[in-house]
């Protein structure tokens, strides 16, 4: 028996020290804005931790429930909030970005309405890894 056990904790120890090239992200509060009637467009939103040690840049995302996705933040321009699409999105090693109402979010376009969760959706970096998680659908107000 002693034997065994010895085996059992090797075996603990040699797969606790494997490491772990590349992580996903910790993803949370993933949810939809439950577009206004008679719309095809909403955004999403998100929390993206990042607990690897690399950068991950987000340059996509794609739902089979949206046509199109896009990554967009919110500017002032003069006194005007304006919305512009960015090219990709990098969530530091060791840092949290959070989408957010006012801020950064992913424009869904063409959305197959009625949406009900869940909502997946997939995010892809530029290391090629891709993500999925799946969004609740909330109404705002
Ligand atoms: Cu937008």
């Amino acid at each position: 028996m002693r034997s065994l056990r010895s085996v059992f904790l090797v075996l603990l120890a040699l797969t606790g020290s494997v490491p772990v090239l590349s992580q996903p992200l910790d993803i949370h509060d993933a949810y939809v804005r439950e577009p206004i009637p008679g719309r095809y467009m909403s955004a999403a939103f998100m929390t993206l931790s990042n607990t690897t040690a690399q950068n991950k840049t987000l340059i996509s995302a794609s739902a089979d429930w949206a046509g199109l996705i896009e990554i967009h933040t919110h500017l002032h321009d003069n006194g005007v909030m304006r919305m512009r699409q960015l090219e990709s999105l990098t969530i530091p090693a060791g840092e949290r970005v959070s989408l957010q109402p006012g801020g950064l979010h992913l424009m869904l376009f063409k959305l197959q309405l009625p949406l009900s969760e869940p909502l997946p959706l997939t995010l892809c970096f530029d290391d090629g890894e891709c993500q999925t998680v799946s969004a609740e659908l909330r109404s705002l107000q």
